[in-house]
This record gives C-alpha cells, sequence and structure tokens, in this order.
C-alpha cells in the first residue's frame, strides 16, 4: 500500500487482491465454489466501497469540526450511471483492479459491464446534478445531494415491432454494494391531518398520515482527493406497529400490509414526466417527502454544530439550498413551517431566513413544464403549508401593489394575475380593503356587518346608501379581483414561489437565461434583477473523458503535456496549436478509429446490425422529444434516402458519403407523438438498411434503452452529433457538451449551450442552420396564419413518407402534425417545415467536410479545445462563489 502527495491510501494489486478475496468469501451473495463475474464485480464494489468510506468518514469528520458553511443540491433526479470505474478511476486505483482482477482471472472492463445502471433521472437535468456531485467532491466543497431512493428507476426501453415498450426494471435486485443504509438516520414525515393551534399560541398540524424517510448514503469521491461527499437517498416507510398484526391473525394478510405498503410505494418509481407535468398525489408526496426529510436533517445539523451558540439568522450563514428545478419547491414553506411552529421565530425572522437560504436553478421555458399544483390537492395533503403559501402569496402582492400603485387599477390587476404564485384564486379580503378608498367605500367586513344587522332590524332609507356603496364596492372589487373562473382549478405555481421565496434564480445557459430574465419571469426580473443569474450548465471531464475514453486521453495528455486537463480543462485549449500537426492527426484519426469500432461491436450486439466504421457516424442521443427534433432528423434522412433511390449505384457511390445514423432515447410512456416518432425511426431503418441498392451508404439504427452508460460507447466513436432544437426550446444541452470534449462536430440550431459551443468551439467547426430564437414567434404567427410557403423539397419527402415505402403503419397523423391539418393541432409548432431546407443543405456541407479528412479531423480537435469551458467544474465553481457563498475545504494529508 502506498500513499500518495495528497494522503490517499491507495493499494497495490496484492493487496487488492486480498480485499477483493476477502468480500468474495463474506459477501454471501453467491456461491461459494466459483469466483463468476457477477460474484467479482460484487467483491470488487465492496473492496472499493471499504476506501471510500474510510474516506467519506474523514471528510465528514473535518466538516464537523470545521463547521463551515455548506450547499445542499436537493434534486429529483440523479442519474448516476455506473460507479465502479467511476471510483477506481477517481481514486487512481484503475491500474491496481486492473492487476488485481486479471490475476483472480477476470477483466476490469468486463467486470465493470455486470453493474445496472442507476438510472434515478430522466434526462438532462438528473445527469447535470450528478455530474455536480462529482465536480463538488474533486473541488473540495463541503456539499452533499438529497434525493429519492426510487426502487425502481426510469424504465426499460424494448424497441418492438410496434415501437417503444416500457418495462420497470428493478437495479437493486441484487442489491446495491455502493450505498450504507443508516437506519439510524431517519426522520417522520405527515400527510394530510389538520391545522391547530397550541397553548403557546404555535400552530401545529396534527393527526393524518405519519411515515418515516430513512436515509441511504452513496459515498461520491472526489478525483485525486480524499474528499468524499455524501448523496443521501431517502426511502420511505412505517414502523413495525404498523402491522396489523390482528388483521394478519384473521386472514386478511392486504390489510395487515396496507400501511406498510402505503409508505413503501412513496419510493416505488421515480415519476417519468420529463417536459410536461401532470400532479398526482405520489409525485406530490414524493416531493414532500424528499424537502421534509433533506430539511429536518440539514437543521439537525446544524443545531447539532451549532451547540450551546444556537443562533437561527446564522442558519443562511452555514446553509445553501439549492432547488433543482421547482420540484423541491416545498422547501421554501416546509423550511418556514419548521421554523415558525417547531422553532418557535416569527413569520418576519423565518421569511428572511429562509429567502437568505435557499436558491432556484430552472431547467426549462416550456409553459406546460412549469409545475402548477392544484390548491385542493395541497390544501388535502399539506394544509399547513397551504396557509403558509398563502401568506407568502399575500406578501407578494403587497410588493406588487407597492410597486405598481393603485392608480392604475387594470395594471395591477394584470400583474397579480401573472405574478402572484396562487392562480384562479381571489384576493384576500385584507388586500381588497386596503385596495378601496376606506372613506368612501365600505369595507368588506364592515358590509357584511351591516348586512348582518339589517337581518334584525327594520329597513331604513340609509339602506339605499348601503347598497350603492355595496354596488360601488363590487364594481372596485370587479376591476382589481380576479373573477376566480369555477370551471378551471385553484392552483399554486411552483416557479413562482420559486422566485419569491429564493434569494437567487439562475438559468442554464446564457440565452436561457435571457430568455428566463425578459420572457418567463420578466415581471420579477424588473422587480428584483440582482435575482436572476446565468450558470451554463457542464459535464464532468473524469466521466466524460477520461474514463469513457481513455485513448483520447492518452493523446491529450501527450500534446499538453500533462495530465492536469482533467482538473484544469483550460489546458485543452493547448491542442488549438497543433490542430493542424499531421502527427496529432494521425494519432487523433487512430483513437476515433478505435472508439468507432467498440461502437460497431456494441451496435451488433445490441441490434443485430453490423455497420462499417468507415462510414460517417451521425449520431442523435437524447429524450424523444417534439421540440428536439428527432423528426427533423429522421425526414433528412429519408430525403437522402430517396435522392440515392433515384440514381444509379455508380452515381450514389460519388454523391454520398457512407452514413450510419444513430438514435437513442426514450419516449414518456404518454407521449403518443414522441412514441410516433421512435416508431417511425425504427420503420426507415427496417426499410433502408435492408434495401440491397443501398449496403453501406446509408444506416438507420435505433439503439434501445439509452442511458448513461450506452452515452459513455456512443460519445467517443461518433463523428457529428445533432443538436436540432427549435431555437429557444432548450434550455441548454449537456449531451452537445460530452460530444465537443470527444472530438465530435455538431449540426445545430442556435439553441441553448449550442450557442456557446460555438463561440469556443469557431464558427467554422460547428455546422449550423435553422430560425434563431428571436424569430421563432413570428414565424409560428405566419404558419398559423397560413402564409407559409413549404419548400417543396419537404413536400416531397412527406409524400414519400405517405406512399408507404416504409410499411404499412399509418403515418398521417405524424404528417399531419407538421401541417396543422383539421385535427392535427397546432400547425407544425416546433418548425420542422421551416427549418427543413437549411437542415439538408447543412447537411450537404457536412459530406463535403468529411470528404476531407484533415479539415474534418481539424475540426474535431478544435471542438475537443473548445470544450473547456463545459466542465462541471467550472459550473460549480461559479455557483459556490456566486450563489452559495461556500470555500472549498481541503483535508489535511
Ligand atoms: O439543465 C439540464 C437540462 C438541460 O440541459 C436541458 O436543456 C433541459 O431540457 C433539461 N430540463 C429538464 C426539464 N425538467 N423539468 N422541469 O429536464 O435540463
Amino acid at each position: 500500500t502506498d500513499t500518495l502527495d495528497n494522503g490517499i491510501l491507495v493499494p497495490d494489486s496484492e493487496s487488492a487482491i486480498s480485499s477483493i478475496k476477502y468480500h468474495a468469501e463474506f459477501t454471501p451473495l453467491f456461491s461459494p465454489e466459483k469466483f463468476e463475474l457477477p460474484k467479482a464485480f460484487y467483491a470488487t464494489a465492496e473492496s472499493v466501497r471499504d476506501m471510500l468510506i474510510t474516506n467519506w468518514n474523514t471528510t465528514y469528520k473535518f466538516h464537523e469540526k470545521m463547521n463551515v458553511k455548506q450547499a445542499y443540491y436537493l434534486s429529483m433526479e440523479f442519474l448516476q450511471g455506473r460507479a465502479l470505474l467511476n471510483a477506481v478511476g477517481n481514486l487512481e486505483l484503475s491500474g491496481a483492479y486492473a492487476d488485481a482482477l486479471r490475476k483472480l482471472g477476470h477483466d476490469l472492463e468486463v467486470v465493470a459491464r455486470q453493474e445496472q445502471d442507476a438510472a434515478l433521472g430522466n434526462g438532462g437535468l438528473g445527469r447535470l446534478a450528478s455530474c455536480f456531485l462529482d465536480s463538488l467532491a474533486t473541488l473540495n466543497y463541503p456539499a452533499w445531494g438529497y434525493g429519492l431512493r426510487y426502487k425502481y428507476g426510469l424504465f426499460k426501453q424494448l424497441i418492438t415491432k410496434d415501437g417503444q415498450e416500457e418495462v420497470a426494471e428493478s437495479w437493486l435486485e441484487m442489491g446495491n454494494p455502493w450505498e450504507i443504509p443508516r437506519n439510524d438516520v431517519s426522520y417522520p414525515i405527515k400527510f394530510y391531518g389538520e391545522v391547530a393551534t397550541g397553548p403557546d399560541g404555535r400552530k401545529k398540524w396534527v393527526g393524518g398520515e405519519n411515515i418515516l424517510a430513512v436515509a441511504y448514503d452513496v459515498p461520491i469521491p472526489g478525483y485525486k482527493t480524499k474528499t468524499t461527499i455524501n448523496l443521501r437517498l431517502w426511502s420511505t416507510k412505517v414502523g413495525p406497529e404498523y402491522f396489523d398484526l390482528k388483521a394478519f391473525n384473521s386472514g386478511d394478510h392486504v390489510k395487515a400490509y396496507e400501511a406498510l405498503k402505503r409508505a413503501e410505494k412513496i419510493c416505488y418509481i421515480l415519476y417519468p414526466g420529463d417536459e410536461s407535468h401532470e400532479g398526482k398525489t405520489l409525485r406530490l408526496k414524493q416531493q414532500y417527502t424528499l424537502c421534509s426529510a433533506s430539511l429536518q436533517d440539514i437543521i439537525a445539523r446544524f443545531e447539532r454544530r451549532s451547540g450551546d451558540a444556537l443562533n437561527w439568522e446564522e442558519f443562511p450563514e452555514k446553509v445553501a439550498v439549492q432547488m433543482n428545478d421547482t420540484h423541491p419547491t416545498l422547501c421554501i414553506p416546509e423550511l418556514l413551517r419548521i421554523l415558525m411552529d417547531i422553532k418557535g421565530l416569527s413569520w418576519k425572522e423565518a421569511w428572511g431566513i429562509t429567502q437568505r437560504t435557499v436558491a432556484y436553478t430552472n431547467h426549462t421555458v416550456l409553459p406546460e413544464a412549469l409545475e402548477k399544483w392544484s390548491l385542493n390537492l395541497l390544501q388535502e395533503l399539506l394544509p399547513r403549508h397551504v396557509e403558509i403559501i398563502e401568506m407568502i402569496d399575500s406578501e407578494l402582492i403587497d410588493i406588487i401593489i407597492g410597486e405598481y400603485g393603485v392608480e392604475d387599477l387594470e395594471l395591477l390587476k394584470e400583474k397579480l394575475t401573472q405574478m402572484r404564485v396562487l392562480d384562479n384564486v381571489e384576493l384576500p379580503a385584507s388586500i381588497l380593503e386596503l385596495l378601496v378608498q376606506p372613506d368612501e367605500i365600505p369595507t368588506v367586513d364592515s358590509v357584511e356587518e351591516e348586512k348582518e344587522l339589517d337581518e334584525v332590524t327594520e329597513p331604513t332609507s340609509e339602506d339605499d346608501e348601503l347598497e350603492v356603496k355595496v354596488e360601488k364596492h363590487a364594481e372596485v372589487i370587479k376591476k382589481v379581483s380576479f373573477d376566480p373562473d369555477p370551471k378551471l382549478p385553484k392552483m399554486v405555481r411552483m416557479a413562482n414561489l420559486c422566485v419569491v421565496g429564493g434569494h437567487a434564480v439562475n438559468g442554464v445557459a446564457e440565452i436561457h437565461s435571457e430568455i428566463v430574465k425578459n420572457e418567463v419571469f420578466n415581471d420579477f426580473y424588473k422587480l428584483w434583477p440582482e435575482k436572476f443569474q446565468n450558470k451554463t450548465n457542464g459535464v464532468t471531464p473524469r466521466r466524460w473523458i477520461s474514463f469513457c475514453n481513455p485513448e483520447l486521453s492518452k493523446i491529450i495528455t501527450k500534446w499538453t503535456g500533462t495530465e492536469d486537463w482533467v482538473l484544469d480543462t483550460e489546458k485543452l485549449v493547448e491542442l488549438r496549436k497543433f490542430s493542424d500537426n499531421e502527427e496529432l492527426q494521425s494519432e487523433w484519426r487512430k483513437a476515433k478509429r478505435i472508439n468507432k469500432e467498440k461502437t460497431v461491436s456494441f451496435l451488433k450486439e445490441k441490434t443485430g446490425y453490423l455497420v462499417s466504421p468507415d462510414a460517417m457516424f451521425d449520431v442523435q442521443v437524447k429524450r424523444i422529444h417534439e421540440y428536439k427534433r428527432q423528426l427533423l432528423n429522421i425526414l433528412g434522412i429519408v430525403y437522402q434516402y430517396k435522392k440515392m433511390k433515384e440514381i444509379n449505384a455508380d452515381e450514389r457511390k460519388d454523391k454520398f458519403v457512407p452514413r450510419v445514423c444513430i438514435f437513442g432515447g426514450k419516449a414518456f410512456a404518454t407521449y403518443v407523438q414522441a412514441k410516433r416518432i421512435v416508431k417511425f425511426i425504427t420503420d426507415v431503418g427496417a426499410t433502408v438498411n435492408n434495401d440491397p441498392d443501398i449496403g453501406d451508404l446509408l444506416k438507420v439504427i435505433f439503439v434501445p434503452d439509452y442511458n448513461v452508460t450506452v452515452a459513455e460507447v456512443l460519445i467517443p466513436g461518433s463523428d457529428l452529433s445533432e443538436h436540432i432544437s427549435t431555437a429557444g426550446m432548450e434550455a441548454s444541452g449537456t449531451s452537445n457538451m460530452k460530444f465537443a470534449m470527444n472530438g465530435c462536430i455538431q449540426i445545430g440550431t442556435l439553441d441553448g449551450a449550442n450557442v456557446e459551443i460555438r463561440q469556443e468551439v469557431g464558427e467554422e467547426n460547428f455546422f449550423l442552420f435553422g430560425a434563431e430564437a428571436h424569430e421563432i414567434s413570428g414565424l409560428r404567427k405566419e404558419r398559423s396564419e397560413g402564409k407559409f410557403v413549404p419548400d417543396p423539397r419537404f413536400e416531397e419527402v412527406k409524400k414519400y413518407v405517405r406512399s408507404g415505402v416504409f410499411g404499412p403503419y399509418n403515418y398521417n397523423e405524424l404528417m399531419g402534425s407538421l401541417e396543422g391539418n383539421e385535427g392535427y393541432g397546432r400547425a407544425d409548432y416546433f418548425l420542422v417545415g421551416k427549418d427543413f431546407p437549411g437542415y439538408i443543405e447543412c447537411q450537404e456541407k457536412v459530406d463535403i467536410a468529411y470528404r476531407d479528412q484533415k479539415r474534418w479531423t481539424k475540426m474535431s480537435i478544435m471542438n475537443t479545445a473548445g470544450s473547456y469551458k463545459f466542465s462541471s467544474d467550472r459550473t460549480i465553481h461559479q455557483y459556490a462563489r456566486e450563489i452559495w457563498m461556500i470555500e472549498p475545504l481541503v483535508l489535511p494529508n
């Protein structure tokens, strides 16, 4: 065993062998006689985990002792992927473990493939959270992640002749070697019940359903540091007293387990919503469990660390809570409830502390994805929180009235309607009183009082006067108040609650943050410009270059002269100098070739198709969504296929660059249009791939069950990547960053982080097409007014699809959505038709560039060099310095 400069104990291969053997023997998961792959994986993982626990304990004790400010990243999603290679890589143990396993008859990479992906997330938002944890640990920040331990992560996607099918995937079936159950850390969580007032005058939430949230800790190692932070995942249960023994003994087993199941069910499944959110009780229970358990834990830690010097005003000096999108918004009323009802603070104190503690990241501008919850559902499930939300709403109304005054009641009404936390809810009576002139018009209460008096006294001449006053009052109220629409539900707007309740709001790419300021939350931006920030996303270069692309990593280290780029990606910029160097170019191409060959085997194994590594690998992998426009991509392919079919074999070979077009991604199970797109892609593949005229010139492959592990193979092995969303709709994107790091050239629109990637890699190294964000609303208007004249090539391709070349499936629905014909909803809302000509022309430029391999390789090198900005280390430093106000804390050796 060796000790590195940073104090980490590193076992040599001999001690790794004895540790693996020890775990193989004493972790009785498998039969004792053999040392087969599953056993080799578990024993290796447990052996690595021992080291993680040692570092985790040291980190925890040091943080406890130093009592510095700590950041907490609350997220309903963490898309961790596999952990073994990441852990041995971060601990610099890959060599020792590879050696040890070889001596035990196994290959580390093969052993690592035994691990199931931890897919506790839907896509970019969850993967971002996981990249952030890696950077937080690597940069020695005192920080933790909090999430939920879903029994079933994201569904497994099967591709059948009918398109996508979903199957539940239990990633915990064989046990999770990376988690540490913490039965000593649990907190009560309440649902339903009612609000009472205690003898001390404090509000008390009583009765209802009571469950427990239990912690499972997942150690997160930093790279080349002892710092190992924690991802605390909550699972739900009830105590044994809830098992109904009487019912069981009388044979009613269902009833006996009822309470247990009800509690456990909360963490059964990751809510599959991505861009659209339907409020359902279970999802709300999940969100509240995350918020309540995490805050109780954070508060307990704050109290323990403060000891006798407990001072609640110092809470924001010790705690920063980041809400990953609006899913953890209930943190705001929950922190207020704990501070007021349990710790006895006043509203004013608690509100100030809460605002200084929490901050909100917005990840989407799609109106349908801005979460709203039914007030009735919240009222039923969390009655005390509703009272608190109403207080926040009143606070905000006061601010809005203060800002806009009462002179222009129409304007005031408009602002109140847009900005309030409560939607379709009448103004509180107290506010109405404030708005009407007290001398002239009676208040609501006084009108009520006089009416009540009326009932017991004879009518007088003053009644007429009162009648007039009441009418006038009603008139004013009408002007300023919302006539709630009884047909529409009363709602709580979570994003507005986040903006009011937090001290910072950030978007995730420059263009997105501008849209957040100037469109989505413009009224709030005008009120509090200082709250609004940008934090362009990033991804960890450890997982996304170093570990998934060792071939390229070696070359980068050689040409930058140092391994430091893994921690300091600015070093990648050095590569620019050598982008024309023939030696580098040749090494670069060799590495790409090796990665493409790996992709070839992978595709063969997963889909049965054997493709040629000589072809250009053109990849679009991401959630399937209309705004991401996989439809534009596949229609472009269909167009190309049609053109190929129109000419003879020799012309075809001359005219077209061979391409393998690879798709991957999951469609939300009830998102019909997205599922149609999957079906369409697979149908096109079935026709094109079996067409003898085409051969290796064009292949279309849909890789089933896209996840982190699949990305780790496909990204290093691709030449071109597609990021072609309708401008203004993709908040940032993060796979675009991973592709750039791995030297893939992008075809894309000016959307999300594409804009910044293009700036960094250079315009000449990025294939740009499409309408820009500021043009989109005008184009949609034009489209819906029937003024859009489609390009004949677009009409041609739709007609071709409808002709039945791709099988008997009825494509009218899909093609119709591009036309806005009656019954097909909004006319091509995502502007596929508008951008189609630009897209296919741009693809022609891609072909020309690819033919010139020297030029292409230079572009590829320039992409890796320009990707330096998109390390999550840079992003995390910015959050730490500009939102959380935390400092790195390096552990002593
Ligand atoms: O910020 C991470 C990621 C962005 O890169 C994607 O552009 C964006 O679509 C995604 N947003 C969501 C929305 N979920 N909600 N709410 O996943 O975030």
